[in-house]
């Protein structure tokens, strides 16, 4: 970047965090696009005339509201839910739901800024959200969730719709709080519509949505290695997280050939230096999904080391797939990360690199796939649950397996062609521009609004 540019970058950053003070998950996700936007609007200077940059960092609206309900022992309880609808441009605002006690307003806003340039990269029409509560369902039983989703959503259902806003699941939000969501916007609105995404397969569902962030996710990493002429094939993967996106992260690596040695939760990390097989992938499936247990339990049953207050990325490997939750890999992650060797990294989760891990890590030559761009395939699946939906019908398996593969290889042609450096791909460069391309010229298209 050059002085001009960096005075700009500069000047652009103050300002936003005048606007937004203190929210610093959303400061981090903003400067990592600006930083490489704003050497790109240098050459294209109608973005520039346009404010595109303060355009799109400032949310289209932001709902946020109280969320009353009654526990099992019959105290009321009083969380707080949002919704920040970030940019329509493209599509209805389209994304996930999270359930957790560290959700905060900047938290969202990072979120719903970073899903309206996944959204575009997909190449389908959805323009970017994000919602939430601060709400933690650990230890809740399954009346108590159900009673939470039916009052989130009782103010909710009034701000979306199926071609106004359309949630999905994310962090502590899976298929069962997505059906208790759907089933009180339903009765409320009295309208059977595709309103949600992520649904159970005999109410409105698709195929392939609950392993597509994590399939995604390898398919990013296959195609990054493919383009070095490498392989998947015996490669050492080490996983975060072991919940919907760690589990089929974990199932699509293991059936491409690779060894998948760790898979953590918020207590610890696991160590199974043999590899996890599809059978212990069962036992993680129902021990985190149906048991609502901790990855502890794994260490026990199968007689493997666990690490408890520790996260993965201390143990040797070549590839690593972070997929539990924002900046869980900072510098010093990243440097035993590259210390022990490691090849490719793709992120499942959100941010879930610092910007000091990041930059480390590229200069290190690691190939390093952004989350805009690696977990895409799930909000891809959940757009093709809202064309299945709007068309009345059900493609099968094999149809959203393919489309999934091929949306995963454009987006990865997408930040080699924007990303192309000397040294090879910048995926994080490529990722932002081709992203914000296609929202920025929409908005253009519009005049001032
Ligand atoms: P789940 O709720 O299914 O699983 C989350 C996993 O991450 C659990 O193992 C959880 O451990 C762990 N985790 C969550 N918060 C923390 C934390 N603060 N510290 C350590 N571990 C934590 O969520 P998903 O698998 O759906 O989501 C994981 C990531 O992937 C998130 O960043 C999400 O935004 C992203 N993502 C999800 C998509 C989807 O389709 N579901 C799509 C694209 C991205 P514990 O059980 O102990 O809380
Ligand atoms: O972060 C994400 O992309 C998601 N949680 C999925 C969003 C969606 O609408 O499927």
């Amino acid at each position: 970047m050059n002085a001009a540019e960096n005075a700009r970058l500069e000047q652009f950053m103050d300002g936003l965090q005048r606007r937004n003070p203190g929210e610093k998950e959303f400061h981090q996700a903003v400067f990592e696009v600006a930083a490489t936007i704003i050497p790109y609007i240098e050459g294209h200077p109608k973005y520039e005339e346009a404010r595109i940059l303060e355009r799109l960092t400032e949310p289209d609206r932001i709902i946020i509201f109280r969320v009353g309900w009654e526990d099992d022992e019959g105290n009321i309880r009083a969380n707080r839910g949002y919704r920040v609808q970030h940019n329509n441009a493209i599509g209805p605002y389209k994304g996930g739901i999270r359930f957790h006690h560290n959700v905060t307003l900047s938290v969202l806003k990072f979120l719903a800024f970073e899903q309206t340039l996944k959204n575009s990269l997909t190449g389908l029409p959805m323009g970017g959200a994000k919602g939430g509560a601060d709400f933690n369902p650990k230890g809740k039983s399954d009346r108590e969730i159900m009673r939470f989703c039916q009052a989130f959503m009782t103010e909710l259902y009034r701000h979306i719709g199926p071609n106004t806003d359309v949630p999905a699941g994310d962090i502590g939000v899976g298929g069962r709080e997505i059906s208790y969501m759907f089933g009180q916007q339903k009765r409320i609105v009295n309208k059977f519509t595709g309103v949600l995404t992520g649904k159970g397969l005999s109410f409105g569902g698709s195929q392939v949505r609950t392993e597509a962030t994590g399939y995604g996710c390898v398919y990013m990493m296959e195609d990054m290695l493919k383009h070095v002429g490498e392989s998947l094939t015996d490669k050492v993967a080490v996983i975060s997280g072991s919940g919907n996106v760690a589990q089929y992260a974990a199932e699509k690596l293991i059936s491409l050939g690779a060894k998948v040695v760790t898979l953590s939760d918020s207590g610890g990390y696991i160590y199974d230096k043999a590899g996890i097989t599809m059978d212990k992938l069962d036992y993680i499936k129902d021990l985190k999904g149906k048991r609502r247990g901790r990855i502890s339990e794994y260490a026990k049953e199968f007689d493997v080391e666990y690490f408890a207050d520790k996260r993965p990325w201390e143990v040797p490997c070549d590839l690593a797939l972070p997929c539990a939750t924002q900046n869980e890999i900072d510098e010093k992650d990243a440097e035993k990360l590259i210390k022990n060797g490691l090849r490719a990294l793709s992120e499942g989760a959100n941010m879930p690199s610092t910007a000091a891990a990041m930059e480390l890590l590229q200069k290190a030559g690691v190939l390093f796939a952004p989350s805009k761009a690696a977990n895409a395939g799930g909000v891809a699946i959940s757009g093709l649950e809202m064309a299945q939906n709007s068309m009345r019908i059900a493609w099968d398996r094999d149809e959203l397996n393919r489309r999934l593969r091929e949306i995963m290889t454009n987006i990865h042609a997408q930040c080699v062609e924007y990303g192309a450096t000397d040294e090879g791909v910048d995926y994080v460069k490529g990722a932002n521009i081709a992203g914000f391309l296609k929202v920025a010229d929409a908005i253009i298209a519009y005049g001032v609004m």
